[in-house]
Protein backbone atom coordinates (compact mmCIF):
# COMPACT_ATOMS: atom_id res chain seq x y z
CA UNK A 1 0.00 0.00 0.00
CA UNK A 2 1.22 3.42 -1.01
CA UNK A 3 2.55 5.52 2.25
CA UNK A 4 -0.31 7.54 3.91
CA UNK A 5 -0.77 10.83 4.50
CA UNK A 6 -2.21 12.00 7.65
CA UNK A 7 -3.16 16.06 9.29
CA UNK A 8 -3.71 16.00 13.12
CA UNK A 9 -5.09 19.34 13.81
CA UNK A 10 -5.79 20.98 16.80
CA UNK A 11 -7.68 24.08 18.29
CA UNK A 12 -5.76 26.30 20.14
CA UNK A 13 -6.37 26.91 23.52
CA UNK A 14 -9.94 25.92 22.48
CA UNK A 15 -12.26 27.13 25.08
CA UNK A 16 -10.60 30.48 26.39
CA UNK A 17 -10.04 31.67 22.48
CA UNK A 18 -13.60 31.15 22.18
CA UNK A 19 -14.66 33.01 25.44
CA UNK A 20 -11.71 35.88 23.56
CA UNK A 21 -13.66 35.78 20.07
CA UNK A 22 -16.87 36.32 21.61
CA UNK A 23 -15.76 38.83 24.38
CA UNK A 24 -13.35 41.04 22.52
CA UNK A 25 -12.57 43.19 25.66
CA UNK A 26 -10.94 40.23 26.61
CA UNK A 27 -8.53 39.78 23.51
CA UNK A 28 -4.76 40.28 24.32
CA UNK A 29 -5.63 39.60 27.91
CA UNK A 30 -4.81 36.43 30.34
CA UNK A 31 -7.78 34.49 30.59
CA UNK A 32 -8.64 31.18 32.15
CA UNK A 33 -12.03 28.91 31.28
CA UNK A 34 -12.85 27.48 34.43
CA UNK A 35 -12.64 27.91 38.14
CA UNK A 36 -14.00 30.60 40.11
CA UNK A 37 -12.68 34.30 40.34
CA UNK A 38 -12.80 33.09 44.47
CA UNK A 39 -9.90 30.90 43.56
CA UNK A 40 -12.02 27.39 43.99
CA UNK A 41 -12.19 24.65 41.24
CA UNK A 42 -9.30 24.01 38.37
CA UNK A 43 -8.37 25.56 35.31
CA UNK A 44 -10.05 24.02 31.96
CA UNK A 45 -7.76 25.87 29.64
CA UNK A 46 -5.72 29.12 29.69
CA UNK A 47 -5.19 31.49 27.00
CA UNK A 48 -1.96 32.11 25.63
CA UNK A 49 -1.07 35.51 27.59
CA UNK A 50 -2.16 33.46 31.06
CA UNK A 51 0.28 30.55 29.94
CA UNK A 52 2.77 33.26 29.80
CA UNK A 53 2.58 33.53 33.37
CA UNK A 54 2.38 30.03 33.52
CA UNK A 55 -0.95 28.71 34.19
CA UNK A 56 -1.59 25.34 32.70
CA UNK A 57 -5.16 23.49 32.45
CA UNK A 58 -5.89 21.27 35.43
CA UNK A 59 -3.97 23.46 37.88
CA UNK A 60 -5.87 25.20 40.55
CA UNK A 61 -8.08 28.28 40.03
CA UNK A 62 -6.34 29.30 43.22
CA UNK A 63 -2.39 28.51 41.74
CA UNK A 64 -3.27 30.56 38.73
CA UNK A 65 -4.36 33.40 40.37
CA UNK A 66 -1.12 33.41 43.00
CA UNK A 67 0.86 33.12 39.32
CA UNK A 68 -1.05 35.77 37.32
CA UNK A 69 -3.19 38.42 40.10
CA UNK A 70 -5.16 40.05 37.10
CA UNK A 71 -6.37 36.34 35.35
CA UNK A 72 -9.54 37.12 34.27
CA UNK A 73 -11.94 33.51 35.04
CA UNK A 74 -15.00 32.74 33.67
CA UNK A 75 -17.08 30.12 33.75
CA UNK A 76 -16.97 27.03 31.26
CA UNK A 77 -20.14 27.63 28.74
CA UNK A 78 -19.69 24.24 26.71
CA UNK A 79 -23.18 24.65 24.61
CA UNK A 80 -20.63 27.84 22.89
CA UNK A 81 -17.56 25.30 22.43
CA UNK A 82 -19.65 22.28 21.12
CA UNK A 83 -21.36 24.54 18.63
CA UNK A 84 -17.58 25.56 17.49
CA UNK A 85 -16.73 22.10 17.52
CA UNK A 86 -19.49 21.14 15.36
CA UNK A 87 -18.30 23.79 12.77
CA UNK A 88 -15.03 22.54 13.13
CA UNK A 89 -15.60 18.89 12.48
CA UNK A 90 -17.93 19.68 9.82
CA UNK A 91 -14.77 21.27 8.01
CA UNK A 92 -12.41 18.80 8.31
CA UNK A 93 -14.82 16.14 7.22
CA UNK A 94 -15.00 17.91 4.03
CA UNK A 95 -10.87 17.49 3.83
CA UNK A 96 -10.63 13.82 4.86
CA UNK A 97 -11.05 10.49 3.13
CA UNK A 98 -11.30 9.45 7.26
CA UNK A 99 -11.29 11.68 9.75
CA UNK A 100 -10.80 10.35 13.58
CA UNK A 101 -12.17 13.04 16.07
CA UNK A 102 -10.08 13.34 20.01
CA UNK A 103 -11.85 15.49 21.40
CA UNK A 104 -13.96 18.39 21.09
CA UNK A 105 -10.79 20.40 19.59
CA UNK A 106 -8.99 17.72 17.65
CA UNK A 107 -9.11 15.29 15.01
CA UNK A 108 -7.07 13.12 12.95
CA UNK A 109 -7.22 13.36 9.15
CA UNK A 110 -6.23 10.70 6.65
CA UNK A 111 -5.80 12.81 3.26
CA UNK A 112 -3.67 9.50 1.26
CA UNK A 113 -6.45 10.34 -2.01
CA UNK A 114 -5.68 13.81 -1.80
CA UNK A 115 -9.17 14.41 -1.35
CA UNK A 116 -10.04 18.08 -2.56
CA UNK A 117 -7.22 17.95 -5.27
CA UNK A 118 -4.58 20.52 -3.31
CA UNK A 119 -2.22 18.12 -4.46
CA UNK A 120 -0.10 17.76 -1.20
CA UNK A 121 -0.86 17.12 2.59
CA UNK A 122 0.72 20.36 3.08
CA UNK A 123 -0.87 22.36 1.15
CA UNK A 124 -4.35 20.66 2.75
CA UNK A 125 -3.51 21.51 5.72
CA UNK A 126 -2.79 24.78 4.74
CA UNK A 127 -6.64 25.08 3.38
CA UNK A 128 -7.81 23.61 6.70
CA UNK A 129 -6.23 26.12 8.46
CA UNK A 130 -7.42 29.15 6.65
CA UNK A 131 -10.68 27.91 6.54
CA UNK A 132 -10.90 27.22 10.09
CA UNK A 133 -9.89 30.90 10.41
CA UNK A 134 -12.12 32.37 8.14
CA UNK A 135 -15.39 30.78 9.00
CA UNK A 136 -14.72 30.26 13.23
CA UNK A 137 -12.42 32.76 13.37
CA UNK A 138 -10.20 30.69 15.46
CA UNK A 139 -7.10 28.96 14.78
CA UNK A 140 -5.97 25.77 15.05
CA UNK A 141 -2.46 24.31 14.99
CA UNK A 142 -1.67 21.01 12.33
CA UNK A 143 0.93 18.67 11.88
CA UNK A 144 1.42 16.02 8.80
CA UNK A 145 3.32 13.45 8.68
CA UNK A 146 2.76 9.66 7.46
CA UNK A 147 2.19 8.54 10.96
CA UNK A 148 -0.17 9.22 13.07
CA UNK A 149 2.14 9.96 16.51
CA UNK A 150 4.05 12.45 14.73
CA UNK A 151 1.84 14.16 13.06
CA UNK A 152 0.47 14.85 16.91
CA UNK A 153 3.57 15.85 18.17
CA UNK A 154 4.18 18.12 14.50
CA UNK A 155 1.08 20.01 15.75
CA UNK A 156 1.82 20.84 19.13
CA UNK A 157 5.16 21.62 17.81
CA UNK A 158 4.47 25.83 16.83
CA UNK A 159 1.53 25.81 18.82
CA UNK A 160 -0.85 28.78 18.53
CA UNK A 161 -0.83 28.93 14.96
CA UNK A 162 1.46 26.96 13.22
CA UNK A 163 1.98 24.26 10.53
CA UNK A 164 4.88 21.85 11.09
CA UNK A 165 5.32 18.95 8.92
CA UNK A 166 7.78 16.21 8.80
CA UNK A 167 8.70 14.52 5.84
CA UNK A 168 9.25 10.68 6.16
CA UNK A 169 12.83 11.06 5.60
CA UNK A 170 12.86 13.90 8.36
CA UNK A 171 10.48 11.57 11.45
CA UNK A 172 14.01 10.29 13.15
CA UNK A 173 15.15 13.29 13.29
CA UNK A 174 12.82 15.13 14.24
CA UNK A 175 11.40 12.51 17.19
CA UNK A 176 14.41 11.64 18.61
CA UNK A 177 15.86 14.71 20.49
CA UNK A 178 12.03 14.94 22.19
CA UNK A 179 10.54 13.60 25.45
CA UNK A 180 9.81 10.38 26.26
CA UNK A 181 6.09 12.08 26.99
CA UNK A 182 5.52 12.84 23.69
CA UNK A 183 5.69 9.18 23.33
CA UNK A 184 1.60 7.99 23.07
CA UNK A 185 0.67 6.28 26.03
CA UNK A 186 3.36 8.19 28.63
CA UNK A 187 1.79 9.83 30.90
CA UNK A 188 3.35 11.93 34.27
CA UNK A 189 4.03 8.69 35.96
CA UNK A 190 5.26 6.72 33.45
CA UNK A 191 7.76 9.39 32.49
CA UNK A 192 8.99 9.66 35.59
CA UNK A 193 9.65 6.09 36.11
CA UNK A 194 11.42 6.10 31.99
CA UNK A 195 13.21 9.11 33.43
CA UNK A 196 15.06 7.44 36.67
CA UNK A 197 16.13 4.56 34.86
CA UNK A 198 18.18 7.00 32.36
CA UNK A 199 15.55 7.04 29.31
CA UNK A 200 14.99 10.70 28.34
CA UNK A 201 14.33 11.31 24.87
CA UNK A 202 12.80 9.91 22.46
CA UNK A 203 16.07 8.29 20.62
CA UNK A 204 16.90 6.89 24.20
CA UNK A 205 14.00 4.48 23.66
CA UNK A 206 15.08 3.68 20.36
CA UNK A 207 18.39 2.91 20.93
CA UNK A 208 17.57 -0.20 23.51
CA UNK A 209 16.79 -3.26 21.84
CA UNK A 210 13.60 -5.07 21.10
CA UNK A 211 13.96 -7.11 23.27
CA UNK A 212 15.30 -4.84 26.00
CA UNK A 213 12.72 -2.82 25.40
CA UNK A 214 9.89 -5.12 26.00
CA UNK A 215 11.78 -6.45 29.25
CA UNK A 216 12.66 -2.97 30.38
CA UNK A 217 9.55 -0.97 29.62
CA UNK A 218 6.82 -3.25 30.29
CA UNK A 219 3.50 -3.62 28.70
CA UNK A 220 3.80 -1.38 26.30
CA UNK A 221 7.57 -1.21 25.63
CA UNK A 222 7.54 -2.74 22.36
CA UNK A 223 4.73 -0.63 20.83
CA UNK A 224 7.26 3.01 22.68
CA UNK A 225 9.77 1.50 20.99
CA UNK A 226 8.42 0.83 17.38
CA UNK A 227 6.96 4.29 17.34
CA UNK A 228 10.73 5.51 18.62
CA UNK A 229 12.38 3.98 15.72
CA UNK A 230 9.44 5.75 13.12
CA UNK A 231 7.28 2.77 13.06
CA UNK A 232 3.51 3.33 13.69
CA UNK A 233 0.83 1.27 11.63
CA UNK A 234 -2.21 2.23 13.29
CA UNK A 235 -4.69 3.72 10.80
CA UNK A 236 -7.26 6.64 11.03
CA UNK A 237 -10.32 5.52 12.35
CA UNK A 238 -14.01 6.83 11.69
CA UNK A 239 -16.77 6.48 9.26
CA UNK A 240 -16.76 4.22 6.49
CA UNK A 241 -16.05 4.96 2.68
CA UNK A 242 -16.84 8.57 1.67
CA UNK A 243 -19.99 8.51 -0.80
CA UNK A 244 -19.67 11.62 -2.95
CA UNK A 245 -16.74 13.94 -3.79
CA UNK A 246 -17.10 17.73 -4.03
CA UNK A 247 -14.96 20.86 -4.81
CA UNK A 248 -15.32 24.29 -6.08
CA UNK A 249 -13.72 27.60 -6.58
CA UNK A 250 -14.57 31.11 -6.35
CA UNK A 251 -12.73 33.40 -8.41
CA UNK A 252 -11.10 36.75 -7.32
CA UNK A 253 -12.93 38.45 -10.32
CA UNK A 254 -16.07 37.31 -11.96
CA UNK A 255 -15.69 35.78 -15.08
CA UNK A 256 -18.09 36.00 -18.16
CA UNK A 257 -16.06 34.09 -20.61
CA UNK A 258 -17.49 30.43 -21.23
CA UNK A 259 -14.39 29.17 -22.89
CA UNK A 260 -12.41 30.22 -19.70
CA UNK A 261 -15.33 28.99 -17.31
CA UNK A 262 -15.48 25.65 -19.39
CA UNK A 263 -11.91 25.20 -18.76
CA UNK A 264 -12.04 25.72 -15.16
CA UNK A 265 -14.57 23.25 -14.50
CA UNK A 266 -13.00 20.91 -16.59
CA UNK A 267 -9.78 21.20 -14.39
CA UNK A 268 -11.73 20.82 -11.16
CA UNK A 269 -13.71 17.62 -12.88
CA UNK A 270 -10.32 15.63 -13.97
CA UNK A 271 -8.30 16.79 -10.53
CA UNK A 272 -11.65 14.79 -8.68
CA UNK A 273 -11.36 11.82 -11.11
CA UNK A 274 -7.53 11.64 -10.18
CA UNK A 275 -8.54 11.50 -6.44
CA UNK A 276 -11.55 9.21 -6.90
CA UNK A 277 -9.06 6.88 -8.85
CA UNK A 278 -6.79 7.42 -6.26
CA UNK A 279 -9.07 5.97 -3.93
CA UNK A 280 -10.68 3.34 -6.55
CA UNK A 281 -14.20 5.03 -6.12
CA UNK A 282 -16.01 5.22 -9.18
CA UNK A 283 -19.66 7.70 -9.39
CA UNK A 284 -22.92 7.56 -11.51
CA UNK A 285 -24.10 11.14 -11.09
CA UNK A 286 -21.90 14.28 -11.68
CA UNK A 287 -23.32 17.63 -10.91
CA UNK A 288 -21.78 21.24 -11.34
CA UNK A 289 -22.88 24.34 -9.66
CA UNK A 290 -23.07 27.92 -11.10
CA UNK A 291 -23.17 30.91 -8.55
CA UNK A 292 -23.95 33.91 -10.47
CA UNK A 293 -22.33 37.43 -10.06
CA UNK A 294 -25.62 38.41 -7.91
CA UNK A 295 -25.42 34.94 -5.73
CA UNK A 296 -28.10 33.07 -7.83
CA UNK A 297 -27.00 29.55 -7.92
CA UNK A 298 -27.99 26.67 -9.86
CA UNK A 299 -26.46 23.41 -10.60
CA UNK A 300 -27.01 20.86 -13.31
CA UNK A 301 -26.87 16.80 -12.90
CA UNK A 302 -26.11 14.05 -15.52
CA UNK A 303 -26.29 9.86 -14.35
CA UNK A 304 -24.22 8.00 -16.40
CA UNK A 305 -25.35 4.31 -17.34
CA UNK A 306 -21.93 2.69 -15.29
CA UNK A 307 -20.08 4.37 -12.81
CA UNK A 308 -17.34 5.75 -13.94
CA UNK A 309 -13.42 7.54 -12.82
CA UNK A 310 -12.96 8.87 -16.16
CA UNK A 311 -11.83 12.21 -15.43
CA UNK A 312 -11.71 13.53 -19.63
CA UNK A 313 -15.22 11.80 -20.65
CA UNK A 314 -16.70 13.65 -17.16
CA UNK A 315 -15.35 17.18 -18.43
CA UNK A 316 -17.15 16.33 -21.25
CA UNK A 317 -20.40 16.05 -19.75
CA UNK A 318 -19.72 18.89 -17.36
CA UNK A 319 -18.52 20.88 -20.58
CA UNK A 320 -22.09 20.20 -21.39
CA UNK A 321 -23.81 20.97 -18.51
CA UNK A 322 -22.18 24.18 -18.04
CA UNK A 323 -23.37 25.40 -21.60
CA UNK A 324 -26.80 24.69 -20.66
CA UNK A 325 -26.62 27.23 -18.04
CA UNK A 326 -26.28 31.06 -18.62
CA UNK A 327 -23.14 30.69 -17.78
CA UNK A 328 -21.48 33.52 -20.27
CA UNK A 329 -24.24 35.24 -20.93
CA UNK A 330 -23.88 36.34 -17.40
CA UNK A 331 -20.92 36.67 -14.99
CA UNK A 332 -19.93 34.01 -12.65
CA UNK A 333 -18.24 34.26 -9.66
CA UNK A 334 -18.01 30.29 -8.54
CA UNK A 335 -18.34 26.90 -10.39
CA UNK A 336 -18.36 23.82 -8.15
CA UNK A 337 -18.19 20.19 -9.67
CA UNK A 338 -19.38 17.06 -7.32
CA UNK A 339 -19.46 12.75 -8.23
CA UNK A 340 -22.03 11.17 -6.08
CA UNK A 341 -23.75 8.37 -5.97
CA UNK A 342 -21.00 6.17 -5.61
CA UNK A 343 -20.22 1.94 -6.85
CA UNK A 344 -20.33 0.56 -3.17
CA UNK A 345 -21.89 -1.92 -1.34
CA UNK A 346 -24.50 -0.07 0.26
CA UNK A 347 -27.58 -1.38 2.54
CA UNK A 348 -30.47 0.57 0.93
CA UNK A 349 -30.98 3.45 -1.87
CA UNK A 350 -28.53 5.89 -1.86
CA UNK A 351 -29.23 9.50 -2.55
CA UNK A 352 -27.35 11.63 -4.82
CA UNK A 353 -25.76 14.40 -2.46
CA UNK A 354 -25.24 18.38 -3.06
CA UNK A 355 -21.97 19.64 -2.51
CA UNK A 356 -20.07 19.69 0.97
CA UNK A 357 -22.08 16.58 1.93
CA UNK A 358 -21.37 12.93 1.77
N1 LIG B 1 -9.54 20.67 28.69
C1 LIG B 1 -10.02 20.45 29.97
N2 LIG B 1 -9.18 19.94 30.94
C2 LIG B 1 -7.89 19.61 30.64
C3 LIG B 1 -7.42 19.80 29.32
C4 LIG B 1 -8.27 20.34 28.37
O1 LIG B 1 -11.17 20.75 30.25
N3 LIG B 1 -7.10 19.10 31.58
C5 LIG B 1 -10.44 21.25 27.69
C6 LIG B 1 -10.20 22.75 27.57
C7 LIG B 1 -9.44 22.92 26.30
C8 LIG B 1 -9.91 21.75 25.46
O2 LIG B 1 -10.22 20.71 26.39
O3 LIG B 1 -9.69 24.18 25.68
C9 LIG B 1 -8.87 21.28 24.46
O4 LIG B 1 -7.73 20.77 25.11
P1 LIG B 1 -6.27 20.99 24.57
O5 LIG B 1 -5.39 20.06 25.34
O6 LIG B 1 -6.26 20.90 23.10
O7 LIG B 1 -5.89 22.46 25.04
P2 LIG B 1 -6.23 23.85 24.39
O8 LIG B 1 -6.94 23.72 23.10
O9 LIG B 1 -6.94 24.67 25.40
O10 LIG B 1 -4.81 24.50 24.17
P3 LIG B 1 -3.68 24.10 23.10
O11 LIG B 1 -4.23 22.98 22.27
O12 LIG B 1 -3.45 25.36 22.32
O13 LIG B 1 -2.50 23.71 23.91
MG1 LIG C 1 -6.25 22.40 21.63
Amino acid sequence: MAERKIIHVDMDAFYASVEQRDRPHLRGKPVAVGGTPEGRGVVATASYEARAFGVRSAMSARTALRLCPDLILLPTDFARYRAASRQFMAILERYADALEPLALDEAYLDVSSDPVGLGTATDTAKAIRAEVQQTLGLTCSAGVSHLKFVAKIASGFRKPDGLTVVPPSRVLAFIRPLSITNLWGVGPSTAARLQASGLKTIGDVADLGEVEAITRLGRNGLAWWRMANGRDDRTIGGRGPRKSRSAERTFPEDRADLDELTADLRTLVVRLAESMRAADEKARTLTIKVRFADFETVSRSRTFDTPTQDGAMAGDVAAELLASTEAGDRAVRLLGAGFSNFDQPTTGPQLPLPFGER
